[in-house]
């Protein structure tokens, strides 16, 4: 269950929590007319810092020009508010969610002379699959539902419907007892979960499935991507078979909420050892390294959400 924060910004200025509503007959209600983001908050070495919100903020931004969509705020103006929204609930660690909607106004598909409504929340989020998932891996399934195809809902703009398909794979997964889905896009290669970019590392070398896979655009993901360079490993975005996952020494997931999250099986099948393996293991060390500021910040990606460190329970 949510434990809800003090305040929620709303158009520019805060609400309390209980007043973030909106009408049953706003557009996005019956037709899923919404962009968000996920964004987390770390508390690093050096306070509360937000991790690469500038990049989160310019994808909500993208997200709504694909739907025809600009949402009144430029990204420094969210960003600020992020900050401010972690600064007035006291937060230290935390998940942000911006999210801009299509509300009341008309009914029936054509939205774009309904208003938008910009609100941004956040809250404790803790570990998205699992306390042991960072250490020990999960147990996935491949699902029986097709990703999102191409020209049907741009899988790039990270809008609320795209994840009616995701709630079809993850439901399915754990109905039958797995963490989580891997789908594969519309011509059978491997494409993403239902809320992670994947990779796959066979013989030392990390596989991605490209943007053309039908896959979001993730800022984990860019983040994989650079540190696995900066750490020479290599990493290449190819199409991925699906039997490729299943012959992988070591199979993961990135995501905002899933962080770097290893697999350590895929329909029962084990995935090298049954275990993280040592590449996963290498980016998730540099990647907590940086997020909690024990390793230099060396892209800039920390924006500190206080001056000066909050003091505990002020
Ligand atoms: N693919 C999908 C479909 C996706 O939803 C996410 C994020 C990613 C890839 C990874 O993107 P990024 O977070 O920028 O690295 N999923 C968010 C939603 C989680 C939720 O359940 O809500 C997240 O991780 O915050």
């Amino acid at each position: 269950m949510l434990t809800p924060t003090e305040k929620i910004w709303h158009n520019g200025r805060f609400i309390a929590w209980d007043d973030a509503r909106i009408h049953v007959l706003s557009h996005v209600v019956s037709y899923g007319t919404s962009v968000f983001e996920g964004i987390r908050c770390y508390d690093t070495a050096s306070g509360p810092a937000v991790f690469r919100l500038q990049d989160h903020m310019r994808r909500m931004i993208d997200s709504a020009k694909v739907y025809r969509t600009e949402i009144p705020f430029p990204a420094e103006a969210l960003s600020e508010a992020a900050l401010e929204l972690v600064r007035v609930n006291k937060m230290r660690s935390c998940y942000i969610r911006p999210i801009a909607l299509r509300g009341y106004a008309e009914m029936g598909v054509y939205s774009l002379r309904n208003p938008i409504e910009v609100f941004m929340a956040c809250w404790e989020w803790g570990k998205y699959l699992g306390e042991e998932a960072l250490a020990a891996g999960v147990d996935v399934c491949v699902s029986s539902w097709t990703r999102i195809a191409p020209n049907t809902l741009p899988a790039m703009a990270k809008a609320g419907a795209n994840y009616m398909n995701s709630q079809l794979m993850k439901m399915e997964a754990v109905t039958n007892g797995y963490a989580e889905a891997i789908a594969l896009d519309a011509a059978g290669y491997v494409s993403e979960g239902s809320g992670e970019n994947i990779y796959a590392v066979r013989d030392g070398k990390i596989f991605t499935p490209p943007l053309g896979a039908s896959v979001l655009p993730g800022i984990t993901r860019d983040t994989v991507i650079r540190l696995a360079q900066d750490l020479g490993i290599p990493l290449v975005e190819a199409l991925i078979p699906r039997e490729m996952l299943y012959i992988a020494d070591e199979v993961f997931f990135s995501g905002t909420a899933a962080e770097i999250t290893p697999i350590r099986s895929i329909d029962r099948i084990v995935i090298g050892k049954g275990r993280r393996g040592p590449v996963a293991e290498r980016l998730q060390r540099e990647f907590f390294a940086i997020i909690e500021g024990k390793k230099e910040d060396r892209y800039g990606w920390l924006t500190r959400a206080y001056a000066s460190q909050p003091v505990a329970g002020s």
